[in-house]
């Protein structure tokens, strides 16, 4: 045995997953286009069947993001939302789920439309408040769903704190770490037990493709929800799979470049005399500052604010961008502005949504890779013309 120092985190974005193609030497893994596989006899194979059960491209991705989460399986799905019911899918009828109440407005539309109607049922509370967790568990309580940051409010959760929370009670976590990424943050080196990503963000990180993974260090874990993405079938198609394991090798430095532009951004809204509020988890007014500096290796590349005005200037500045594009979605090289109450965060009730914080007037962006200089002037001039 060799006492060899593990790979670091861009290494293994380059690499893990990725032999040379056997066949003829391609360094890229190939996209294969095939649904089935041909047998020697009945039953023989070489370790593919049937594409919903496995293919190559999809398992280097999968091995690809067990690495980078420094987990040990990983599993692809057609994307976040496939991602995040089937880690459901593992709960039965009567279990009972905590979950942040800051999260992805697709997340709690999928909890509270489809899987209340399958028995499951679901707390919404603020999973940065300990006291609160606690309080919601009850005997049924099999799951914590945490995001963090969160979406679209920046909050930071203590997973660890959370996870030595409920672990004595016999209850998982899962993170979505879709804001984060592996490289700012690994959730199972906290104790978490699951992981999950919509790999459509930064992992793919160029607005090409939808996609989702769950990330684990636990083989049973594992075993269930292997079976569900086979007897389920929500999996992405092989090109998908190359587009993501394209996206990884460039995480490291396409993260570094957004959260010093978000940085910067972020700096000077808190200065901007229009503006009310930043949430931006690097300022030195941030709640959970010190938190993300513990368990994050960076603070990320999406903002939130709020003007000091009515919601129809809010409107209006989000429509008067030239370099920040209005839309849905984030982690992507381009810089995005939305409005979540109508928009990501819309499918929310507006009392929960205000219950959250989540205010009418609320903007977020997903800082890109551009010159920072014009994305704070992008900003400036949407700003001065939204009067
Ligand atoms: O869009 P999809 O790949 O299905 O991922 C869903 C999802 C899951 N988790 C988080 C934290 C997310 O932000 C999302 C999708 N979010 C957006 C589209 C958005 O603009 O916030």
């Amino acid at each position: 045995m060799t006492d060899e120092k593990p790979l670091g985190f861009s290494t293994r974005a380059v690499h893990a997953g990725q032999e040379p193609d056997p066949a003829t030497g391609a360094i890229m893994t190939p996209v294969y286009l095939t649904s089935t596989y041909v047998q020697p006899a009945p039953g023989k194979h070489k370790g593919f069947d049937y594409a919903r059960t496995a293919h190559p491209t999809r398992l280097a991705l999968e091995r690809n993001l067990a690495a980078l989460e420094g987990g040990k399986f990983g599993l692809c799905f057609a994307s976040g939302m496939a991602a995040t019911s089937t880690v459901v899918q593992t709960l039965s009828s009567g279990d009972h789920v905590v979950c942040g109440n800051d999260v992805y407005g697709g997340t709690y539309r999928v909890f509270t439309k489809v899987f209340r109607r399958f028995g499951l049922s679901f707390s919404f509370v603020n999973v940065c408040d300990l006291k609160a967790v606690e309080a919601a568990i009850t005997p049924s309580t099999k799951l914590v769903w945490i995001e963090t940051p969160t979406n679209p409010l920046l909050q930071i959760v203590d997973i660890a704190a959370v996870c030595a929370l409920v672990k004595t009670k016999g209850v998982k976590v899962a993170v979505d770490n879709t804001f984060a990424t592996p490289y700012l943050q690994q959730p199972l080196s906290l104790g978490a037990d699951l992981v999950v990503h919509s790999t459509t963000k930064y992992l793919g990180g160029h607005s090409d493709v939808v996609g989702g993974a769950v990330v684990t260090g636990d083989a049973a874990l594992h075993e269930s929800l292997k079976f569900l993405q086979n007897a389920v079938g929500a999996v992405p198609g092989p090109l998908d799979c190359f587009l993501v394991l394209r996206g990884t090798k460039t995480l490291a430095l396409r993260m570094e470049r957004h959260c010093d532009n978000a940085r910067r951004v972020a700096e000077h809204l808190a200065r901007h005399p229009e503006v009310a509020k930043v949430h931006y988890p690097g300022l030195p007014s941030h709640r959970g500052r010190d938190i993300a500096r513990r368990q994050m290796r960076d603070f990320g590349g999406m903002i939130s604010f709020e003007l000091k005005a009515d919601v129809y200037r809010a409107l209006r500045m989000a429509s008067s961008c030239k370099v920040f594009s209005l839309a849905e979605s984030l982690g992507g090289v381009e810089s995005l502005i939305g409005h979540p109450a109508s928009m990501t965060h819309g499918s929310i009730p507006r009392e929960e949504r205000l219950k959250a914080g989540l205010t009418d007037g609320l903007i977020r962006l997903s800082v890109g890779i551009e010159d920072a200089d014009d994305l704070i002037a992008d900003l400036d001039q949407a700003i001065a013309s939204s009067k």
